[in-house]
């Protein structure tokens, strides 16, 4: 089989309108399927429904699958395209080694030779530097199961305390910032709930070309008269219909929540009476908040003062409301602070937990919740209990039938393992799911670590850009090849079902794990014959946790289409079975389960109470200066996902949005002589990229944004800096100081695009 070549610089060969003419036939909508399967979209955490039409063991098209109550029916371009990955001609057959001799710099090896490489590898490193001397990386696209099989592997099979996870990169700040308020990190109520609602504040989230579904929640609520503020450095797509815009200078959240926060205060918006019966530490955010001014938060955050006075009044004085924030505030060194400034501006409301009205953070990948939940993060066992809480692990180790100090303790942030490999402490990394060459800040460092590897092996169903840098790379299961759960934006778990067998030489993802702890000679614990059969495991192992799965089987799913966790098998005060346990739809409610305050109180403490949290604003790191002027963000475009490796194979796609442009305002372009289509260049501390420039009226005129979805030439985090938030690790992506000038010519890449017109 053809590897693409290693050129970062072109767009990867597209499939749609470049198929070859019996592709084109197979895949034309004048072929009938054999079977619809029911499944999920394989992208973003909104899951939507979807049918998948299958014939000769190929996925062939989808038809909208209207039942599901989340969209019910609807899709965005990406979901509607997905199904043309799956045939592929990238898709990897068979396993793979380097090979210096081969011009793609890979040639094939036969799956059981590359599994025994493998293991002879990891044996060899563990014996001469020590079992932490492997890293593991994970994701969160991988079904639940998988991620729970991840986390127990690293553990037991590899006895590695290093294992981390591509939603470091993702839902940490918040995941964090809801811990350490409520006790437990899930979106409070299912969508639907904001139908009705009287304000939706929607903070740093490009609703409509991210969560596309959500847009439609949101519209139905202003339909009946919802009053809808966005607070983003850039007028998005939801921005043009709402009613507040808050047009913030990148980095500056915490302030502007601080400032609103006191205006409440200053004329009693807000709730005494919860605040009283439900909270603790209101009486310091409160002193914090002093200092900020109405004008003073005006100054730091660029936002108009009748604006932040008049979001204080919208938010103070509704009776209903929603909080919706996603990466804008969460991509920060000051993350977990923007977070918990929501959650102060929701608790300070006393309106969390009821029928409209409800907080949540927006779910970014496929299995963005669920693959947080289990044991794939550094310092988290299954049903999020805590690596470093003797009892939880006593009672893993109890379900995994081990002496609990056979599991090891905490491990680090996956950009900290990048500067153990950088500093030769890990030299042997495993990773699946992810692609940091792609994703991580200031990338040429990654790229540096990743050649200071003795071994690296990826598994992947694609040869995305980190795994060019693998020695061997072993050929994973795309979603629609395997079954297993994972849990959406709402805190929903859903089913995915399999629609195809795994073509050729590659496997289920878990088999791999499996094939792996065998050929390293651990394979107790490492013998499931299904996902079925881990799900099983896992339930059990989140059984009494705060993330409890133990009430959910594969038949209340499909019966329920979605099971909400928590859901227990047994009462946490009587200890009787709970069978018929539905979920937990709507968090807080009086009377639903909480293992935790067991009656106390509606949050997870053992006094039942919701904490306010200080949220503390500090500049960020590598501001706007006097050198680099103006601030970079970056973020997405609607048609690509992520790192790419999927979508931007998916021709169609490609076409919608075939490069990354900088979005400009048109004051700025003036003033640096750059018109709308011209090669400009963008700088930071910690390089240069050229891009075509995107004149609008739709950003600030001090900010600039570039899409991060493409490789090499093109790739944003080039630019970005490494700098993190110092309790979720999350990387500062939303800003860093930039300069920008118009180029002398077009780049290297500009030729290869060209010639693929
Ligand atoms: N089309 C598409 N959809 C996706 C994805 C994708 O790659 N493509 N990825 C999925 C994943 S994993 C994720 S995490 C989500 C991400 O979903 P979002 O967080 O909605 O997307 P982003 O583009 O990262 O950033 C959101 C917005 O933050 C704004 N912003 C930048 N800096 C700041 C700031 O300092 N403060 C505020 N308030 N706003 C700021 C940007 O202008 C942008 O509009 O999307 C999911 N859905
Ligand atoms: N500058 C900048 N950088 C960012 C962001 C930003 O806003 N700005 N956003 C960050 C965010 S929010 C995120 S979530 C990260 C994403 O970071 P990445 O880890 O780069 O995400 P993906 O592109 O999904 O890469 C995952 C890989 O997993 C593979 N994969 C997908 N599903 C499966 C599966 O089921 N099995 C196996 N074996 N492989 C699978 C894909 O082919 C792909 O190669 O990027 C982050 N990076
Ligand atoms: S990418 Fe997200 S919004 Fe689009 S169809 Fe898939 S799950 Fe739905
Ligand atoms: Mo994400």
């Amino acid at each position: 089989m053809a590897i693409i070549p290693v050129d970062d610089l072109a767009i990867t060969r597209r499939f749609g309108p470049h198929l070859s003419k019996n592709t084109a036939v197979r895949l034309s909508t004048s072929v009938s399927p054999e079977k619809l399967v029911k499944t999920h979209c394989c992208f973003c955490g909104q899951q939507c429904g979807i049918q998948l039409k299958v014939k000769d063991n190929e996925v062939i098209g989808f038809e909208p699958w209207e039942e599901f109550p989340f969209n019910r029916g609807m899709l965005c371009p990406k979901g509607v395209k997905r199904y043309l990955q799956g045939s592929h001609p990238d898709r990897l057959l068979t396993a793979f080694r380097r090979d210096a001799r081969d011009p793609s710099g890979f040639s094939p090896m036969g799956y059981d030779e590359a599994i025994a490489k493998v293991g002879a590898e990891i044996k060899r490193i563990q014996a001469a530097h020590g079992d932490d001397a492997i890293g593991v990386l994970g994701g969160a696209s991988l079904t639940t199961e998988k991620t729970y099989l991840l986390g127990k592997f690293a553990r037991l099979a590899l006895h590695t305390k290093y294992i981390d996870y591509n939603g470091r990169l993702c839902m940490v700040s918040a995941g964090a910032a809801n811990k350490k308020a409520f006790g437990i990190d899930r979106t409070t109520n299912p969508w639907a709930d904001m139908i009705g609602t009287e304000v939706i504040w929607v903070a740093g989230s490009n609703v409509a070309e991210c969560s596309p579904i959500t847009t439609n929640y949101i519209w139905q609520a202003r339909e009946l008269g919802c009053k809808v503020i966005v607070q983003d450095p850039r007028i998005t797509p939801i921005a043009r219909t709402c009613d507040l815009f808050l047009p913030i200078k990148p980095g500056r959240d915490a302030a502007l929540f601080a400032g609103v926060l006191q205006i409440m205060i200053e004329h009693d918006w807000i709730d005494r009476a919860f605040i009283e019966a439900h909270t603790v530490g209101f009486e310091q955010v409160a002193e914090h908040c002093k200092q900020w001014t109405l004008a003073k938060t005006a100054e730091v955050t660029g936002v108009p003062a009748r604006s932040i006075a008049k979001a204080a009044e919208l938010w103070g004085n509704a009776k209903s409301s929603f909080f919706l924030h996603a990466r804008g505030i969460e991509h920060h060194s000051n993350g977990v602070q923007n977070a918990l400034g929501t959650i102060n501006l929701v608790l300070a409301s006393g309106r969390i937990g009821k029928p409209t009205s409800g907080y949540g953070t927006i779910v970014g990948q496929a299995n963005g919740q669920g693959g947080r939940e289990h044991g794939q993060k550094c310092d988290q066992l299954p049903g999020w209990r805590d690596i470093s809480n003797p009892e939880h692990r006593k009672y893993v180790a109890s379900v995994w039938g081990v002496d609990e100090k056979e599991i090891p303790g905490p491990g680090v942030d996956a950009y900290e393992m990048f500067r153990k490999i950088d500093a030769g402490e890990i030299k042997g990394l495993i990773s699946i799911c992810f692609n940091p060459k792609i994703s991580l800040p200031d990338n040429a460092f990654i790229t540096r670590a990743l050649e200071k590897l003795e071994f690296y092996v990826a598994i992947d169903f694609f040869l995305n850009d980190t795994a060019r840098h693998a020695d061997v790379v072993l050929p994973g299961s795309l979603q629609e090849e395997d079954e297993g759960t994972v849990t959406q934006v709402e805190g929903r778990v859903i089913k995915i079902a399999k629609a195809v067998e795994c073509p050729g030489e590659a496997r289920p993802d878990w088999r791999i794990l499996q094939d792996l702890a065998q050929t390293v000679g651990r394979p107790k614990g490492f013998t499931f014959e299904s996902p079925r059969a881990i799900f099983e495991e896992l339930r059990l192992a989140s059984k009494g946790g705060v993330a409890d799965y133990s009430g959910i089987t594969y038949e209340k799913i499909e019966a329920q289409m979605g099971v909400f966790w928590p859901c227990p098998s047994h009462d946490p005060q009587t200890g009787a079975p709970t069978p018929e346990h539905p979920g937990t739809p709507r968090l807080f409610e009086a009377g639903s389960y909480n293992p935790i305050a067991k009656g106390a109180g509606p949050f997870y403490f053992p006094d039942g109470k919701a904490r306010f949290n200080v949220a503390d604003y500090r500049a960020p790191i590598d501001d706007a200066c006097d050198e680099f002027p103006l601030y970079l963000t970056t973020g997405r475009v609607v048609s690509q996902f992520l790192s790419g490796t999927q979508t931007r194979r998916i021709g169609p796609l490609v076409e919608q949005y075939p490069s990354p442009r900088i979005e400009l305002h048109p004051r700025l372009a003036e003033k640096l002589g750059i018109a709308d289509g011209d090669w400009t260049i963008c700088e930071t501390k910690r390089g240069a990229m050229t891009l075509e420039a995107m004149v609008v009226t739709t950003i600030r005129p001090d900010t600039v944004f570039v899409p991060y979805h493409w490789a090499g030439e093109k790739s944003a985090n080039r630019l970005t800096v490494a700098a993190q938030d110092p309790i979720s690790k999350i990387p500062q992506y939303k800003v860093c100081g930039c300069r920008v000038r118009k180029a002398d010519g077009p780049p290297a890449y500009a030729s290869v695009l060209e010639a693929q017109q």
